[in-house]
């Protein structure tokens, strides 16, 4: 074999650590949102309670955000619970608003320690106060902390963010403080419950459903799609690293020309 300046050895990435170098090598998305579906059809196929997926699906969060982190991603925003999901029966409803005091009880100490800062987005109304004392205080902990932006959709729903963006604006222009010739889709944005954080460049939605369901429609507007028909229980590291290698392949065809 011989090699010269124009014939470098190519080898492929085997491990989760060489991959990662690879993936770090190269434009790295700044903001992941991740539509986590099909819990319950992963408990469906194992003829376990609905919860079950739900709580196997908690777990998986923390994977891929210590990985998000890791990999050096500035902001990971995991659609946990929509204004849809009221609709469901009152003992899943339960359960679900359990998981974030459950989750912060296990995880918390460790996104404090690897720097992680957690936020949330959503219509805190409605969410029980239990809730959101948990999440407050995960929050209140990781405020200084300045790695990965932890972003949780808690009871958000895209089309009501928006209807209150255009009603505040409608506000803030009644009282003089906006004229009508600054509206500009910047200023729009700032009306946004995401108005501290860039647009998403990658979106990942799980188990095969291909479309948005209410998710942050105004930010997704430039935004590469990654669907997979892996259910969200079983997207383990190997699938997180796929969908950023496929964006960066995407990201480098694009740029190239
Ligand atoms: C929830 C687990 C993941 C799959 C999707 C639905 C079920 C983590 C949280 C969470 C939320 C806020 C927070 C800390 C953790 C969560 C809900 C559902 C409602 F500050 N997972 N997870 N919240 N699931």
């Amino acid at each position: 074999m011989f090699y010269n300046k124009f014939f470098k050895k190519q080898t492929v990435p085997k491990t989760v650590a060489e991959r990662m170098d690879k993936i770090k090598s190269s434009v790295i998305p700044r903001h992941v949102a991740i539509i986590m579906d099909g819990n319950g059809r992963w408990a469906k196929k194992r003829s376990l309670p609905r919860v079950a997926g739900h709580h196997e699906g908690m777990k998986v969060v923390r994977n891929i955000t210590i990985l998000a982190n890791d990999l050096g991603i500035e902001t990971l925003t995991m659609f946990a619970f929509s204004t849809e999901n009221w609709k469901r029966p009152k003992s899943e409803v339960d359960f679900l608003m359990n998981l974030p005091e459950e989750f912060l009880k296990i995880y918390l100490p460790e996104l404090v320690e690897k720097n992680v800062k957690v936020q949330m987005i959503g219509d805190r109304t409605q969410i029980p106060k239990h809730t959101l004392r948990a999440v407050d205080k995960a929050i209140h902990d990781t405020k200084n902390n300045n790695g990965l932006i932890l972003n949780f959709a808690l009871n958000y729903g895209s089309r009501a963010e928006i209807i209150h963006a255009v009603k505040e604006i409608a506000h803030d222009l009644k009282d003089g403080k906006i004229l009508e010739e600054h509206i500009s889709e910047e200023l729009f944005s700032n009306y946004l419950m995401t108005k501290h954080l860039p647009d998403p460049d990658l979106l990942i939605r799980t188990s095969g459903e291909i479309r948005l369901s209410n998710f942050m429609l105004w930010q997704l507007a430039y935004t590469e799609f990654c669907f997979t028909d892996v259910l969200w229980p079983d997207f383990d590291e190997d699938e997180f690293l796929k969908a950023i290698e496929q964006y960066q392949k995407r990201s480098r065809r694009f740029g190239g020309i």
